[in-house]
């Protein structure tokens, strides 16, 4: 068995999850957050058989999307007088970054 562990936006989460309940899959959906944005994102579980995984990871590609995102950078100098001020940087995220891990044992009580 694997653990497909999928990091969506947060806009994509719903449709995701409802599409791999369509098809069967069992998901957990978990609020989580970047790193690097500290926007919120979205984290979905999805316990599979490993001959299943190719097709989880289709469904996650095709209902979510990259989007660019702006953000304001670390402080840096300007020209006037020393001074530091942020300036704006464009990021894209996502689609979906997808990890696929083994599962040792599995069950349910
Ligand atoms: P964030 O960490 O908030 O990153 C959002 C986007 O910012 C990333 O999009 C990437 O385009 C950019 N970014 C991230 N770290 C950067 C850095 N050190 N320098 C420059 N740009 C950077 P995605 O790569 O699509 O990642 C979307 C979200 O997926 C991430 O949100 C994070 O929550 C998660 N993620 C991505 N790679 C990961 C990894 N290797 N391990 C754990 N989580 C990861």
């Amino acid at each position: 068995m694997k653990l497909v562990l999928a990091i969506v936006h947060d806009e994509d989460g719903p449709k995701v999850a409802d599409e791999l309940n369509k098809n069967g899959f069992s998901v957990t959906k978990l609020c989580s957050t970047g790193g690097f944005l500290k926007a919120g994102n979205t984290t979905l579980l999805v316990g599979v058989s490993e001959e299943k995984v190719d097709q989880v990871i289709k469904i996650i590609k095709q209902k979510s999307k990259s989007r660019k995102q702006a953000i304001n950078s670390n402080m840096t100098p300007n020209n006037i007088g020393g001074m530091f001020m942020p300036y704006p940087v464009e990021v894209v995220v996502g689609g979906a970054t997808i990890f696929v891990l083994n599962v040792d044992r599995f069950e349910k009580a």
